[in-house]
């Protein structure tokens, strides 16, 4: 096995709070498999350069890199100095991570499209009230369902392009916010158009000025967030249905001892959809008993989970950091995976252990995979077909080598922004008393990834905890989700945990102090729920106590997000440190002054406790501000 690590013996349970990893990253030790922490080890000192954010690679005269002690150079070949360097730096990470979403969601388009068009026979219109009140908002005036969604479909990937004017999603916003961003000169188009200008103005010798690259690169996170990752949230309600609170169960524990166990990985539901309707299929169960298991267990990871989460209740094995453990657990068959946050690390594990790493998308390829391309054409077909392989892969399980931990722990999720204003009776009232009757202190956006760097699950927890016993109410998305679900958090259960304000609120109402919006595209719902509460309040988003967190993020896409709260007036507290240290002027830029141009601003605090504190003050601020 070359996964042997040179590590001495260390303490794994400084590695996670999740007590279904645990048992698993001390299975890695014993048996000397290599994992991300192990990898992150290995890379130290990680690039003190790379980290501070002044190393520039954007043409051949250089790399170049600017000495942060003052005693090397201070400017790169072409002149470039630390604030220009950072700035470029910063805006191809948040074109990067706005491009994912966005193109994810043109996916989503173009199935509707052909779903509308009759080709894509298994897929079919199923919110036909949300396809209705998007139709309104783009201005169709059509009743028939099909050629509704066409014209739908063709209206928002027009919107991809090189319009010049803002985008149709922009009308959800409130009227205060969007003179804010006239005002700065962000008024989002589309997003191709705002990515490609993104590479444009960062190419050698284009924009110099960091105030002027900084802003575009608000305007390009605000074309993923009120554009790209809206476009996905909504079209895949159209498609797969809003979701509505349903209980189920959460951690590797949800993996099944004697059933033929999928796990589905990635971030698109056209796919993930489709494999659990083929988990379903009695020919493909028959076919699973008859080799000796007892039946088919899906689960999901990442984001992709999520979706199925949301809509159809289907277990969740885990987040970003829960993915190789749960090939170590010996009992995965498959783990299909599609685009986005899966670690190249997983085809080499899977020689240690019988899990076949399936892809699926063309484009997401990794040796060692097998490979299973997805065409919308034939779905169905497809997805049977890589059910099918998994339960062939069952007679390769070594019943020696399984190691699935005890006890999911139960979570209720589900809560779209319809699902919530109902879970409130119907209106956002309910809600908005609770605020200004200080019953509820404020709204936390809690979101982001895992992060070797910190240990799994801890500051999303903790924040969550701190913040709840200050009665504020957390809407939760991505991995920050699924860490607070494995915690028990999602649970109606949880108030018990809460300030006594929040606690008589969630008893009433019997929901969750913790409301799980979804992955991370559906981060977009909180900005839908924001403009709705600051719409019928008459203020802008900024004049909201709602406050918005990334404790344990790594990945390009939560850089777009967190720029996509704070462009759209939210300050957002980001939990690992960002690579902008080495300009004191970008730092100030987006920590400081951003909050007069935009409304909004990014906190750096590693401490979930500080950042709780952060948090609460601006909530309390922002009280202050409303009268309230
Ligand atoms: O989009 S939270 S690790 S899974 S990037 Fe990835 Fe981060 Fe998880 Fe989903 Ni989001
Ligand atoms: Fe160096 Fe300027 Fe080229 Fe960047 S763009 S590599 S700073 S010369």
């Amino acid at each position: 096995m070359s996964q042997k690590t040179n590590l001495e013996k260390k303490n794994t349970n400084n590695r996670s709070i999740d007590k279904s990893a645990i048992p698993l990253l001390e299975k890695a030790e014993n048996e000397g498999i290599e994992l991300a922490w192990d990898r992150l080890e290995k890379q130290q000192p990680q690039c003190g350069f790379g980290l501070l954010g002044v190393c520039c690679r954007n043409c051949n005269m250089g790399p170049c890199r600017i000495d942060p002690f003052r005693e090397g150079p201070q400017k790169g070949v072409c002149g470039a100095n630390e604030d220009t360097i950072v700035a470029r730096n910063l805006l191809r990470m948040i074109a990067a991570g706005a491009a994912a979403h966005s193109d994810h969601a043109r996916d989503v388009v173009e199935t509707l499209l052909m779903t509308a068009r009759g080709q894509a026979p298994d897929y079919e219109l199923t919110d036909l009230e949300k396809l209705k009140a998007l139709a309104e908002l783009f201005g169709i005036e059509e009743e028939e369902p099909n050629k509704m969604a066409e014209m739908l479909a063709l209206k928002v990937l027009d919107g991809y392009g090189t319009r010049e004017e803002g985008l149709e999603w922009l009308k959800r916003a409130p009227k205060d916010r969007i003179e804010v961003w006239e005002e700065a000169g962000v008024i989002p188009r589309g997003v191709d158009r705002e990515i490609v200008e993104v590479m444009h103005r960062t190419h050698m010798g284009v924009d110099t000025d960091y105030v002027n690259l900084i802003l575009h690169g608000i305007r390009t996170a605000l074309s993923d967030g009120w554009g790209g990752s809206m476009v996905a949230t909504t079209l895949q309600d159209v498609l797969f249905g809003t979701p509505k609170p349903t209980k189920t169960k959460v951690n590797l524990g949800v993996l099944s001892e004697n059933e033929v166990n999928i796990i589905i990985h990635g971030h698109e539901p056209i796919l993930s959809e489709k494999i659990l309707e083929a988990t379903e299929d009695p020919e493909l169960i028959e076919l699973a008993q008859k080799i000796g298991a007892e039946g088919i267990n899906i689960s999901g990871m990442c984001c992709t989970g999520i979706e199925l989460l949301m809509r159809k209740g289907v277990p969740m094995a885990g987040n970003f950091l829960n993915q190789e453990l749960a090939i170590l657990t010996g009992a995965v068959e498959a783990m299909v995976v599609d685009v986005q946050c899966i670690m190249p690390a997983l085809t080499d594990l899977s020689d240690c252990y019988h899990t076949e790493i399936i892809s699926t998308s063309p484009k997401a390829k990794f040796p060692g995979a097998t490979h299973i391309e997805f065409e919308a054409e034939k779905a169905g077909e497809i997805a049977k077909k890589i059910v099918r392989k998994a339960i062939e892969n069952y007679k390769n399980r070594i019943p020696a080598k399984v190691d699935i931990p005890d006890s999911p722990t139960e979570a209720v999720v589900g809560f779209s922004v319809e699902a919530r204003v109902a879970g409130l009776g119907g209106e956002l009232d309910p809600l908005l008393d609770a605020i200004k009757s200080g019953k509820i202190r404020g709204v936390a956006g809690l979101v982001g990834c895992n992060n070797p760097k910190i240990k799994h699950d801890y500051s999303h927890v903790t924040l969550t905890k701190e913040l709840l016993k200050n009665n504020v109410l957390c809407v939760v998305g991505g991995c920050n989700a699924t860490a607070n679900a494995k915690a028990g958090l999602l649970l109606p259960e949880a108030a018990e945990q809460c300030g006594e304000g929040l606690k008589e609120v969630c008893q009433s109402l019997g929901i969750p102090p913790v409301l799980h919006m979804g992955s991370c595209v559906d981060n977009t719902r909180i900005l839908v729920l924001a403009a709705e509460v600051a719409n019928a309040l008459g203020v802008d988003i900024s004049d909201l106590p709602l406050a918005g967190a990334a404790p344990e993020w790594m990945s390009e896409k939560a850089v777009s997000i967190g720029t996509y709260f704070v462009g759209s007036g939210i300050l957002t507290v980001l939990g690992t440190v960002p690579p902008i240290l080495g300009s004191e002027k970008v730092v100030k830029l987006l920590t400081e002054d951003a909050e007069e141009v935009i409304g909004g601003k990014f906190a750096v605090e590693t401490d979930p406790y500080k950042a709780a504190e952060l948090m609460l003050d601006h909530i309390d601020k922002k009280r202050e501000g409303l009268g309230i």
